[in-house]
Order: structure tokens, then C-alpha cells, then sequence
């Protein structure tokens, strides 16, 4: 029987530049080879399924994939363009990462990276803004920008979460953002808390001469994030946020499109991506979320901070930010080779468990075009969110002007007070 699989493994291929490449982590099940377990899943992911087909005529059998590289536990498979429907992300996906994590023949397999041939990225509309364009709404050239999140994440009413904003505002927070789980709940209804943040957004603008914006979480089912979203634009807001994974890639695609009418840049949530990115050994890596998110076109994605409160490997956090942000993506380790030709940069977050004190390392890791995210650690500030803001911003500061965190608390009295509560990373 299993003689019909071998038909799925070609060694000898090579994929063609429109071939879509997928590279997977295989631990076969007890009795399969490694060899078998490639062509099932090349198999089942294609064209086939458990037995040999009376009918599959030769156009048929083109169309295959083909496991054309076998080294250890990974296995590469390419797959003909036409398998695919164009810029329908949701069959895409079922096809490459649908059914072979459930298949007895594999006792584990995890899809660590997709490389996407030109004519399907041409198919998706990318990011809107793109860093660039990030940069020129927030008037913000080279610095990295500063995001909180308003805590505590549930349970504030409008007023409460619109004066946290104000008071992160001032002291210098450039992006608030409402956390995965707020949207229209009763305490803090939707369109009062949008009315009341744009307000004091305004406020703030006025009196610190710098350029605000809020992150506003629309997550909902997809007509009623339309509305949401068309709501934020009308009230005079400039971004909407969106928990990509609960949503779904669908409601995704469809926010994207809206998002180009209204001139809404996106800020991608990714809460539950780690009940399949975690494991090393099953599910989906979180480089090919990065991936279809920047296809789809968010503006700005969560990676990760290695030194945080979330898993977050070092490896993983590295190579996320190079694959949103460069152009080409060099083969490397479990890493696919990609051009992402005149796809817009997504600016990577850096959040989870951050304080001023882990800034220096932030950025020597990930460099400026960063957003470094802090809700604890500017809203658990020993003075209040307002210094906790100017904390964040004097952090960024100390590693601008190249001097010590240590040294510039000595004259920056809300740094000093967080790095007493928190204490500092010494950048490696
Ligand atoms: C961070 C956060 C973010 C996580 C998401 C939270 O708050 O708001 O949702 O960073 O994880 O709810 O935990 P803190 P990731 O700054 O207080 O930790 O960025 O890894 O997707
Ligand atoms: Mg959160």
C-alpha cells in the first residue's frame, strides 16, 4: 500500500519560481518512514488522500505536490501555483496547513516556514502604511515608537480608560492601544470609549505638540468590525486594532479591504497564536503567521521580546523581525529563502512583560523601527501611568544619547523610580 505515497516524493525535482514551498518538521508514526510520511503529506495537502485513485488523469497528476528534499526530520514540499486561488487566504491554508496535522501517519509535524511565489504575493494587498507610511503619520523618523496598553485590561469605564490615555499621553506615550480583550463590553462601551479616548487624544496633541494616535480594538464579527471600523474613521481616529487569530483570516482580508476605503492603518493582535506556535514539534511556526499577515497587509504585528513575560525564543523574535520587515529574506536554518519584492515593511511590536529597564536590550536586538509596547510596566510605574510614560520615553532616550540607564536615571527621577521597582538588563 504504501508504494502509492512514493508517487508524492520526487528527490530529483526542482521547483519551478511559481512552485508555492512549503518546509516541515516531521516525526513519523511508529512503522512510517520518513520517506512515506513525506509523501502522505505531500499527498494530502495536493491532491490525494489515504488510497490510490482509479481515476487521476496525467493534468491531474501535474498538479501533485512533490516532497523534493528530505534531511533529517525536515521535508520540503513543492506545490504547482494552480493548486492555489489567488488571494483567498483561507483556502490556501487549508491546503498547506489543513488536514496533515491530524494524520495518523505523523506523530508530530509543525510547518516552520511557507516561501510564496511572486503571482500569489502580487494577488494580496499588503500593508497600507508600511513602516514608511507609520512613520510619516506619527512624525516619528528614527526613533522606535512607544505603545501601552491601557491596564488593567477589563473593568475601567470609558472615562477611567480615556484619563489613563491622557495621562500616558502626556507623559509621552506616542500609541495607546486597548488590550486583545476589550471591545463593547458594559462597563466600557465601544463608541463612548473611542469619543472619550479621541478627546483626550486631542487634548494631548495640543499640549504636548506631538502626534497621538490609539490602537482601537475592533474585534467582532466581521460586519460589525466594518461598522467599528468606520465609526473610528469617523470620530478622527487613524488606526484600528484587530486580534488576528479569533478573528479569523477571512474577517482579516475583509477589515483589510475596508481599511483601504477609510485610510486605516491595522495593528495585528496575534492572542491564542500560541496554542500552535509554542510547541517545536507540532503546529504552525509563528514566521508563517508573520507571513500571512504581512500578505494580507497589517501595519503592525507583535512578535515577541525574548526578555518578557510570553515564550518568545530569541531565534523565533530575530528572525520575525527580519521576515515583516526586509525586502529579501535569506535562507537560513528553518527559514525559507524570500523576495517580498514592493510588499510594505510591517512594523514588528515588541510586548509582554516590558518596563523601562529591558529597552536597551530591545533595541540592540531589534533595532529602531520597533514599537516597544509596555502596559505594566508603565500603568504598575510606582508615580502613575504619566511617569510611567516618561519613564518608557527616557529609556529610549538613555540608549539615543548612548548613555546608561543607571547614569540617566540620575537625572531623570520617574527612570529611576522604575528601574527601582523593575530594575535593568545590562544590553549584552
Ligand atoms: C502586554 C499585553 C499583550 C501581550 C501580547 C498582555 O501587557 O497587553 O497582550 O504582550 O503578547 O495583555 O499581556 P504587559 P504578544 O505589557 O502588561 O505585559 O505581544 O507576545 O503577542
Ligand atoms: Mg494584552
Amino acid at each position: 500500500m504504501s508504494e502509492w505515497y512514493l508517487d508524492f516524493v520526487d528527490l530529483n525535482y526542482r521547483p519551478s519560481k511559481d512552485d508555492l514551498i512549503s518546509l516541515f518538521r516531521i516525526e513519523p508514526a511508529k512503522g512510517i518512514t520518513m520517506k512515506e510520511a513525506a509523501g502522505r503529506v505531500a499527498s494530502e495537502s495536493s491532491v490525494g488522500t489515504w488510497t490510490s485513485l482509479t481515476y487521476l488523469p496525467k493534468r491531474i497528476k501535474d498538479l501533485m505536490g512533490r516532497a523534493f528534499e528530505i534531511k533529517g526530520n525536515h521535508v520540503k514540499v513543492a506545490y504547482p501555483i494552480e493548486l492555489f486561488e489567488s488571494g483567498n487566504m483561507p483556502q490556501i491554508l487549508s491546503s498547506v496547513a489543513g488536514n496533515i496535522f491530524g494524520m495518523k501517519a505523523v506523530r508530530n509535524i509543525r510547518l516552520e516556514d511557507v516561501h510564496w511565489p511572486k503571482k500569489l504575493i502580487k494577488s494580496f494587498k499588503g500593508p497600507q502604511f508600511g513602516i514608511k507610511g507609520i512613520r510619516k503619520l506619527l512624525r516619528i523618523n528614527k526613533r522606535p515608537i512607544t505603545i501601552t496598553v491601557v491596564k488593567p485590561k477589563l473593568g475601567l469605564t470609558s472615562e477611567e480608560h480615556a484619563k489613563i490615555g491622557y495621562e500616558s499621553w502626556i507623559g509621552g506615550i506616542d500609541l495607546l492601544k486597548d488590550d486583545e480583550n476589550l471591545s463593547n463590553q458594559s462597563f466600557n462601551k465601544f463608541e463612548k470609549r473611542v469619543k472619550e479616548s479621541l478627546k483626550m487624544r486631542d487634548k494631548s496633541e495640543r499640549e504636548t505638540g506631538e502626534k497621538k494616535s490609539y490602537l482601537i480594538n475592533i474585534t467582532a464579527e466581521t460586519k460589525e468590525m466594518l461598522n467599528r471600523a468606520k465609526f473610528v474613521s469617523n470620530n478622527g481616529g487613524e488606526y484600528v486594532m484587530v486580534d488576528i487569530i479569533t478573528t479569523g483570516w477571512a474577517g482579516l482580508q475583509t477589515l483589510r479591504n475596508e481599511c483601504e476605503n477609510l485610510g486605516l492603518a491595522i495593528h495585528a493582535h496575534r492572542a491564542m497564536h500560541a496554542t500552535f506556535t509554542r510547541s517545536r514539534h507540532h503546529g504552525i511556526s509563528m514566521l508563517v503567521i508573520a507571513d500571512v499577515s504581512r500578505l494580507i497587509g497589517v501595519d503592525q504585528l507583535h512578535i515577541g521580546t525574548v526578555v518578557g513575560k510570553l515564550e518568545s525564543p530569541r531565534d523565533e523574535v530575530i528572525a520575525l523581525n527580519l521576515e515583516i520587515e526586509k525586502q529579501l529574506i535569506k535562507k537560513h536554518d528553518h527559514v525559507l529563502s524570500e523576495n517580498w519584492h514592493d510588499v510594505k515593511p510591517v512594523l514588528a511590536v515588541s510586548s509582554g512583560g516590558l518596563h523601562p529597564g529591558l529597552v536597551p536590550e530591545i533595541i540592540r536586538m531589534l533595532g529602531n523601527d520597533i514599537g516597544i509596547q509596555c502596559g505594566g510596566g508603565v500603568h504598575g510605574h510606582p508615580d502613575g501611568s504619566r511617569a510611567g510614560a516618561k519613564a518608557l520615553r527616557q529609556a529610549i532616550d538613555a540608549v539615543i544619547k548612548r548613555i546608561s540607564l543607571k547614569e540617566y536615571s540620575k537625572k531623570h527621577p520617574e527612570l529611576e523610580a522604575a528601574l527601582g521597582k523593575w530594575g535593568y538588563m545590562k544590553p549584552r
